[in-house]
């Protein structure tokens, strides 16, 4: 019995001195476990004689509850000593004050965007957009472009693939957003179709395009303004004026110099590249390249559902990143693109 004593206040002892869950189920193991000196004990009754064992039996199942008791509070003391310990760790200081959320801002290219629809929009225009993946009619056939010219290549444009994994050469991403002006000329076309005359066109549309194209100057996915007027009269002089004036204020700059020098594009005939000059600043006098212009191919006037005899019209086109880089001397396209907050955050 004094030995039952003191294996009860050594297992009280050694689960106090456990200081961990894990080291008090070691312990535990010492006293009850399948070699344990509780479960020795109990096995060995078998072994005393017939009248001792009874109250050897109650005796020794005393001492275990006495210890399994002990356990249990041990148990209990470290759980909550271990809580306490957590709480404290990942305590929250909820009187600090909050961080408070950063204003987003409208990316530079988007304020390009939104300007230039805008200064068009004050002139009569407006603005349409269409579908990014495009039918090879509407993104070539439509626009004069032949069937071998190196555009439709897939090295220069990203076309679909079937469920097999097959390149499709009818859908692709499309290049320009020259489809959504074909789009507009055969919308416009068909809700004009009962007047004799129908009401001059004048759109233009913005927009993400994609090219196989990525260096510090090109990006596979880039953006496009394009304008298109069509009507009886409308001559080259139209065009001149409405793109010069446009790009006076644009940069805000009513000395601005633009030229137009001779060009081809297959959409237009006669084409012109556009370039400018600043009269002050760092880009003084120097030609920039900015825009291509031209009066629309009667091939494409046709296949928008328009006779190139009786009517005419010019379009040009420009890149809005560019754009931006020279209003705001932006030298990187790739910043655009990059997601960096460090640039993003100075056009608030
Ligand atoms: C229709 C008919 C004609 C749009 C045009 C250009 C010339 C041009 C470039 C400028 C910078 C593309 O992003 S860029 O590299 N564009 O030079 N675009 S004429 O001509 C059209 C469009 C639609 C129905």
């Amino acid at each position: 019995m004094e030995n039952l004593e003191q294996l009860v206040t050594q297992a009280t002892a050694d689960f106090t001195a456990a200081n961990e869950l894990a080291r008090l189920e070691d312990v535990k193991a010492v006293y009850l476990g399948k070699d344990g000196s509780l479960t020795a004990l109990l096995k060995g009754l078998g072994k005393l004689p017939a009248e001792e064992r009874k109250s050897a039996g109650a005796a020794i199942n005393a001492a275990k509850t006495q210890i399994e008791s002990a356990l249990a509070a041990r148990r209990e003391a470290l759980r909550i000593a271990q809580l306490a310990a957590r709480l404290a760790a990942e305590s929250l200081d909820i009187t600090l004050p909050g961080r408070g959320s950063a204003r987003g801002s409208i990316h530079p290219v988007m304020r390009t965007l939104d300007r230039i629809e805008q200064l068009f929009r004050s002139i009569g225009f407006e603005v349409a957009d269409g579908p990014e993946i495009e039918t090879d009619w509407h993104n070539f056939t439509a626009l004069n472009t032949p069937a071998n010219h190196p555009a439709r290549s897939m090295h220069d444009t990203f076309y679909l693939l079937d469920d097999a994994g097959q390149v499709r050469h009818d859908v692709l991403l499309r290049t320009h957003t020259s489809p959504v002006q074909i789009r507009s000329m055969l919308a416009h076309v068909e809700k004009f179709r009962h007047l004799d005359t129908m009401p001059e066109i004048r759109v233009i549309c913005t927009g993400r395009v994609y090219r196989v194209d990525s260096d510090a100057t090109h990006s596979p996915m880039f953006h496009q303004v394009e304008g298109l007027w069509v009507g009886e009269d409308v001559s080259f002089a139209d065009l001149k004026g409405v793109v010069a004036d446009f790009l006076r204020r644009f940069f805000e700059s009513d000395d601005l110099k633009v030229r137009f020098r001779p060009s081809f594009f297959p959409f237009t005939e006669p084409s012109a590249e556009i370039d400018v000059a600043f009269m002050s600043g760092p880009m003084e006098g120097r030609w920039l390249e900015i825009a291509g212009c031209g009066m629309v191919h009667p091939n494409v006037l046709r296949f928008g559902g328009i006779d190139p005899e009786r009517y005419t019209g010019f379009a040009f086109g420009m890149g809005p990143d560019r754009l931006t880089m020279l209003r705001y001397g932006i030298n990187d396209l790739r910043l655009f693109f990059d997601g960096d907050l460090r640039f993003l955050s100075q056009f608030q």
